[in-house]
């Protein structure tokens, strides 16, 4: 262990030097940053960490994705994913800090630190899966981590570019989580979802005012690219154009968060009144949809709207296979009230709120036999316990049930294979969406009247210290600085269905304010005060946002 240690130590210093003075953050999003070319030696050391983290699950397979998703493309950033596909423990991810920003002349030591806290048999031999997505630093940096990995004694399963719900899927696959798995390939990955997809639609693929054809704008990123391939598998069952495929400059007035945060259309997509669009963000984990009317008006089905879409789809089939799942949704602040009431109210699913970040979100929905958990910006997914998983495999085997019953459970059977359970999967989610709207024979519009929004208005305020800001209750109450909350509360009154919160981000240095009312103008209104007392108690800088 030493001489490697020491080897990694050299290495380091000669080819991976510590870049800068500034350090660096392991936070919701792995690390991220502006300046993608002072990234590399952070890359030698997740390359290092991850085969530690490989080693202390008894070898299990680890990703490392390369990619700083919907982010500009100068940009970049790294995330460890671990063996069951989910997001990196998050004990671990200050022993990734930490080894970020070692100098370094204390990396061997960073390193046994880290052996000696979590006990790691230094024998057992480590297993990493690399990936990354289309930025023009992402090759050099994944070099850079895999030079990491194999000098600090670790195998390396190079993927190339895939999508980032693709390294999640492929890490399950190979340490065999659960049977919902297939081959850790990528041909294996759209056999295993499209064949499903395929089996539910049947040999009908029109159904209502359902029409089987889609825009898709893929941010100029993986998404477009991989879907390419998968359209092979998909024949007429769905069509899909494909648009902002690569050509463009990655996610630049295109993509899922562009169209979220603007509430506009994209470049590049040909605009067709009605059509159906969807949107990804660079590294395929988020999806929005969204269509222009007959009046030019461009209306976005959010997450918010995905959720709710798959929830009360789900509901039914769980009803009627009578098999007593219970099912629960998982939401964060942001989700829009009315969503909230839809489904608490008319579904009548439980609804659970937690912290901004997927790994929150996860984490909730696995407390249920089948979780559905989705961000408003659209990155979710559904997961189905152990428990849930065995019911529905077994009763879809039973050929004494009556046959609507079976026929529900068969479906639920189905549809668990058009589901990529590790991580919010646009291409997956795009496919559920579809057999949805198949399924019901709805049009976007039929899908957008379930419920009407609440008008809504996010803003930024950039203080000294956004670390000022603490939060509690899922991020709905402020609990410093003193008095903030107080006056949230007092400018909240004035609303008619008014809520508003804020939030220190997790990947920008500012403050973030939300905000919705019954009209537009006043839930601007609202944001825009709520900003301001912001900007006043918790050292705002430069000019404060003006109320009117
Ligand atoms: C990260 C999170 C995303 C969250 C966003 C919030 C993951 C994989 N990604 O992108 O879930 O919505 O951060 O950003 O957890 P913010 O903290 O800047 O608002
Ligand atoms: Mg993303």
């Amino acid at each position: 262990m030493a001489d490697v240690v020491s080897n990694v130590k050299k290495v380091g210093l000669e080819k991976y030097p510590r870049q800068g003075p500034r350090n660096i953050q392991y936070g919701t999003a792995g690390f991220r940053t502006r300046w993608a070319e002072d990234l590399d030696y952070v890359l030698y050391r997740v390359g290092l960490l991850a085969v530690l983290r490989s080693k202390s699950k008894g070898g299990a397979a680890i990703g490392l994705m390369i990619t700083a998703s919907h982010n500009p493309e100068p940009d970049n950033g790294v995330k460890l994913i671990d063996p069951f596909g989910e997001m990196l423990q998050q004990r671990w991810e200050k022993f990734a800090t930490r080894l970020a920003n070692a100098s370094d002349t204390e990396l061997d030591s960073a390193l046994l630190e880290i052996v000696e806290a979590e006990s790691i048999s230094w024998e057992t031999q480590a297993l990493v899966c690399v990936g990354q997505d289309t930025r023009p630093s992402s090759p050099g940096l994944a070099q850079a981590a895999v030079t990491g990995i194999r000098t600090m004694g670790g195998k390396v399963n190079d993927y190339g570019i895939v999508t980032t719900p693709m390294l999640h899927y492929f890490v399950a696959c190979i340490n065999n989580i659960g049977s919902a798995y297939s081959e850790p390939t990528e041909d294996g990955y759209f056999k295993k979802i499209i064949t499903a997809f395929k089996k539910l639609r049947g040999d009908k693929p029109e159904n209502g005012k359902y029409v089987p054809s889609v825009m898709f704008d893929g941010a100029n990123g993986v998404g477009a690219m991989k879907l390419e391939a998968g359209l092979l598998h998909l024949h007429d069952s769905l069509q899909v154009q494909l648009y902002n495929n690569g050509t463009g400059q990655l996610n630049y007035k295109c993509g899922a968060d562009y169209i979220k945060v603007q509430q506009c259309a994209p470049v590049g997509v040909p605009q067709k009144s009605n059509a159906r669009c969807v949107s990804v963000d660079g590294d395929a984990d988020r999806i929005v949809y969204y269509y222009i009317d007959t009046h030019d008006k461009f209306h976005l089905l959010d997450g918010d709207r995905i959720a709710t879409l798959i929830a009360g789809y789900l509901m039914e089939l769980i009803k009627k296979s009578d098999l007593g799942l219970q099912l629960g949704l998982v939401q964060t602040a942001y989700a829009n009230g009315s969503s909230t009431s839809y489904i608490s109210k008319t579904l009548k699913v439980p609804v659970a709120c937690v912290p901004t970040g997927v790994k929150h979100l996860h984490h909730k929905a696995m407390e249920y036999d089948i979780g559905v958990y989705f961000e408003a910006n659209g990155h979710g997914t559904v997961t189905f316990s152990d428990f849930a998983t065995r019911c529905i495999c077994s009763a879809a085997e039973d050929l004494s049930l009556p046959a609507d019953q079976l026929h529900a459970t068969e479906t639920l059977a189905t549809l668990m294979d058009v589901i990529n359970q590790t991580v919010g999967d646009a291409i997956s989610d795009m496919l559920i969406v579809e057999t949805v709207l198949h399924a019901r024979g709805w049009s976007i519009e039929d899908w957008e009247a379930t419920y009407t929004d609440l008008p809504n208005r996010q803003l930024k305020v950039v203080v000294k210290d956004r670390r000022v800001i603490e939060t509690t209750d899922a991020e709905r109450v402020c609990v410093t600085p003193a008095g903030l909350q107080d006056q949230i509360n007092m400018l909240v009154k004035n609303f008619p269905n008014g809520r508003s919160f804020v939030r220190p981000s997790g990947t920008e240095d500012i403050v973030r304010v939300y905000a919705e009312a019954d009209t537009q103008a006043s839930a601007d209104r609202l944001a825009l005060q709520v900003a301001s007392v912001v900007h006043q108690l918790a050292g705002g800088i430069g000019s404060p946002p003006v109320p009117e």
